[in-house]
């Protein structure tokens, strides 16, 4: 509409005048992302935004996403202003995994390295050996094992369990969830394949053991996208956010893609396969940042200086 266009006009403006970039989550609203890619911004996984924010010149980042995306932002990138669009959108993730918590876990297993994921604090990331992203979780700890390191995983369960299946690693399991995969059932998409017999099923790992198992392809968003695109079947039965689809679409245009069930799917759920804190990053809240400067990130330097380290381990690994 004429006034989305005004808005979308005024962010393009406001970023320009501010010297920002916009980096956004596959699994923001598509209007964002749309934005991203018209404002050379990146719209990309959680791997990708740490290392284009990192490498790029503009002296603000603005981060849409959710809040350890613009805390790694500024862990990587200190001397910027990183600015997210709300500092309210959080993860259930790191909400279930408070630092006190983790570090006695972690003191009451002194032999093992620690492996968190980035969805964690930068408390949490401060006190692990690595962060990893569910891009580039797998090589990693295949690495380790490779080193007969027997390892600590924190915090989702599901991934966790995913990879402990696929490379055998002597692993011990944080338990905790993310609340929009935790909800993909197995027997929702037995019945849309029923549907759509020729619909290949794509997974996100932090979906249960059992939604995995259906599964034609398991990977993180951008492994996900690409599967899209090389695989030749008509239709997808998408087991992530459904904030993918804006991408999803462009690599694979004139497929179809489906939500994957989950208990609340139909009538009842409104909101069912979208993280509600990555929904916050809307076009009022974007503007009305860029024009006061508020909602800036703010990290405590000596947490932000150990959270680097196991940050650029998997910045190098990943190079
Ligand atoms: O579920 C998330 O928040 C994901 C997939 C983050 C990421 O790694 O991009
Ligand atoms: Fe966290 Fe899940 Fe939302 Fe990702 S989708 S930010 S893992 S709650």
């Amino acid at each position: 509409s004429e006034q989305v266009r005004q808005l979308k006009q005024k962010i393009k403006q406001l970023l320009k005048a501010e010297d920002a970039v916009l980096v956004a989550h596959y699994y923001t609203d598509d209007i964002i992302q749309e934005l991203a890619e018209e404002t050379g911004g990146c719209v990309s996984d959680s791997l990708e935004m740490a290392r284009f924010g990192s490498q790029h010149s503009a002296s603000t980042l603005l981060v849409a996403g959710v809040r350890f995306m613009g805390e790694t932002a500024k862990i990587l990138s200190p001397e910027k202003r990183v600015l997210m669009p709300t500092l309210e959108a959080t993860c259930s993730l790191d909400l279930g995994c408070p630092i006190d918590e983790f570090s006695a876990f972690c003191d009451a297993n002194p032999e093992r390295t620690v492996v968190v994921y980035a969805n964690t604090s930068a408390a949490v990331k401060a006190r692990a050996d690595w962060v990893v992203t569910s891009s580039i979780a797998l090589p990693i700890i295949e690495h380790l094992v490779d080193q007969d390191k027997p390892i600590i995983w924190a915090p989702d369960r599901h991934l966790g369990s995913y990879i402990q299946r696929e490379t055998d690693a002597d692993m011990i399991l944080w338990h905790s969830e993310c609340i929009v995969h935790d909800e993909f059932k197995a027997k929702g998409i037995l019945d849309l394949k029923q549907v759509y017999p020729e619909a290949a099923v794509l997974v996100h790992p932090e979906s249960p053991a059992a939604v995995v198992e259906l599964a034609d392809a398991v990977g993180s968003t951008s492994q996900l996208i690409k599967a899209a695109q090389s695989l030749p079947n008509p239709q997808f039965i998408v087991a992530t956010d459904r904030g993918i689809f804006y991408k999803m679409r462009q690599a694979a245009p004139g497929k179809t893609f489906l939500e994957a069930p989950t208990a609340g799917s139909g009538a009842t759920c409104k909101s069912c396969a979208h993280c509600p804190w990555m929904a916050m990053n809307d076009l009022d809240s974007t503007i009305s940042t860029l024009e006061q400067g508020n909602n800036e990130v703010f990290v405590d330097p000596e947490l932000a200086r150990r959270a680097m380290i196991p940050l650029n381990r998997m910045l190098d690994f990943a190079a």
